[in-house]
């Protein structure tokens, strides 16, 4: 933990919580850190120490640890069933900017589906203003919006859609990355350029050609490369991260391994 500075642990929520970080610690042996197109180490000055898995009573726990983290000048990496960022941002400086790389807006006023996760599963009660569909929503009423880029959008509906153009909320689809990546990674150098950063990613904004264990595979995802492309342009400060959403296949590790080389991409923007 001393000489660390990245500092990562598993926060339990969303479903199936226990076979992710499982899935994920173990997959994060088989990869390996040298790019060879880069000619470089991926975690080059990298140390990273992992707390386990937090257990925690109240998702209001989540900011004080990551808070623990932050204040000992480390960056925390959580590794989460459902987006835990609602609260693990909370534990920045309110000129902290965040980067949501996922295929949906999470932007919902209200929400109830029984396959939209529960944020606080375990304690049995569903909260339609608090889930994986509502929480970037939930964060609005809390920071600046327009310190918010949605990258690899593509689910999204009327009410969403509104709200985003309403508070200038920055986004650019999978399609447009797709199309036009050199205008976009032009305006995301100017999105991120000297600020702190903050990166969430909820491993469905890849396509489900990639990344089939998610629990909702939607079309028209954007590639690795991409997420490559895009993160080349990047220019501020990684200060935090999370990782989410993944959801198991039997007999298939794909998903876990492109999460681990995702993990080690962003890794790599430090080092
Ligand atoms: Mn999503």
């Amino acid at each position: 933990m001393e000489e660390s500075n990245i500092v990562v642990f598993g926060v339990p929520i969303g479903k199936r919580f226990k076979d992710i970080s499982e899935k994920l610690r173990k997959t994060s042996i088989y990869l390996e850190v040298f790019d060879i197109d880069r000619k470089r180490n991926l975690l080059e000055n990298i140390k990273i120490s992992d707390l386990g898995d937090l257990e925690i009573k109240n998702l209001e726990e989540i900011i004080s640890y990551t808070k623990n983290i932050v204040q000992k000048n480390k960056i925390p990496l959580l590794i989460s069933g459902d987006h835990p960022t609602l609260f693990s941002f909370q534990a920045f400086d309110e000129k902290t900017k965040i980067i949501s790389f996922d295929a949906h807006c999470d932007l919902k006023d209200e929400y109830e589906d029984e396959k939209i996760i529960d944020l606080s599963t375990w304690s049995g009660n569903f909260d339609s203003r608090v889930n994986g569909a509502t929480w970037l929503r939930r964060l609005c009423e809390k920071i600046d919006p327009k310190n918010i880029l949605l990258l690899g959008i593509r689910s999204c509906d009327e009410d969403e859609l509104k709200f985003i153009e309403d508070n200038d909320i920055h986004y650019f689809t999978s399609s447009k990355i797709k199309e036009d990546i050199k205008s976009v990674k032009q305006k995301v150098k100017e999105f991120t350029k000297n600020s702190k950063l903050y990166i969430t990613l909820d491993i469905d904004v890849f396509d489900p050609s990639i990344a089939p264990a998610v629990h909702h595979p939607e079309p028209n995802g954007i590639f690795f490369n991409d997420f490559q492309n895009l993160l080349e342009s990047f220019k501020g400060k990684l200060v935090g991260l999370d990782v989410c959403c993944l959801n198991p296949i039997q007999n298939n590790e794909v998903t876990e391994f492109l999460v681990i080389r995702s993990i080690f991409e962003i890794l790599g923007l430090i080092s």
